[in-house]
This record gives structure tokens, C-alpha cells and sequence, in this order.
């Protein structure tokens, strides 16, 4: 028993001391920008929303599953190509609120055009109020 507690405080000791070692750069990423990941492929992106904060900067990755995509939504200045396969990062940190469209401008296949999804920019106080 007592050796068993101890042997589990060391292990947890050990994991402390494993994050604490891997997370120099890890916790400066969590100084910066909140990410989040968009799956792209034929024809959609995932999730279908997302919602970010006034102010808040953002790293969007856009991952590709399949084929070449692009992404594109031009009152935040976002206008990339999301190679196949690959992540493409985007920064962003949107200064109005609304509701944007953004869509593949990378054509893709047939289903191109209905390819979008909506990014809902709120204020940033965090007031749930209304809808
Ligand atoms: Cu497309």
C-alpha cells in the first residue's frame, strides 16, 4: 500500500516534471492566439460555424483532407489556398461584428460553389444578451 502511494506520487511527479519540461513553448502558445482547426474537403468545411471575439486574435488551421481548397472571406483580409493534404494557418483578428461567409475560391470539384461556412464575430464583453 505505502509503497504503491508512493510509487504513484513519483509517477505523478514524473508526468509534473515531463510537462513542465515539453511546455516552455507550449505555454507561450497559450499566451498567443487560440486555434482553431477547419477541416476542408469536398465539399464542406468542419465545423460549419465558429465564432470568434471582436479583438481576439485567432489562429484559424485549415486543414485539407483531400484536394487543394481554398479559403476565402474578404472582410477579414483572408484570402488563402489550403494545399492538399496540407495546413495552411491563418491569422486573424477581427475587428467588426457580424456574421462572414467564407468560402472555397480554390475550385475543387463539382460541389465548389456550395462550399462555405459562416464565421459569427461577437463582442468581445462576453454579453450573452439577446440573440
Ligand atoms: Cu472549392
Amino acid at each position: 500500500m505505502t509503497r504503491n502511494g508512493i510509487f504513484h506520487v513519483g509517477g505523478a511527479l514524473a508526468v509534473v516534471a515531463g510537462l513542465l519540461a515539453t511546455s516552455s513553448p507550449r505555454a507561450r502558445a497559450e499566451e498567443g492566439p487560440r486555434v482553431i482547426v477547419i477541416t476542408a474537403k469536398r465539399f464542406e468545411f468542419s465545423p460549419k460555424e465558429i465564432t470568434l471575439k471582436k479583438g481576439e486574435t485567432v489562429k484559424l488551421q485549415l486543414k485539407s483532407e483531400d484536394v487543394t481548397h481554398g479559403f476565402f472571406l474578404r472582410p477579414l483580409g483572408i484570402d488563402t489556398d489550403i494545399p492538399a493534404g496540407q495546413t495552411a494557418e491563418v491569422t486573424v483578428t477581427p475587428q467588426e461584428v457580424g456574421r462572414y461567409r467564407a468560402i472555397c475560391d480554390h475550385f475543387c470539384g463539382a460541389g465548389h460553389g456550395g462550399m462555405k461556412m459562416t464565421i459569427v464575430v461577437e463582442e468581445a464583453t462576453g454579453s450573452a444578451g439577446g440573440k
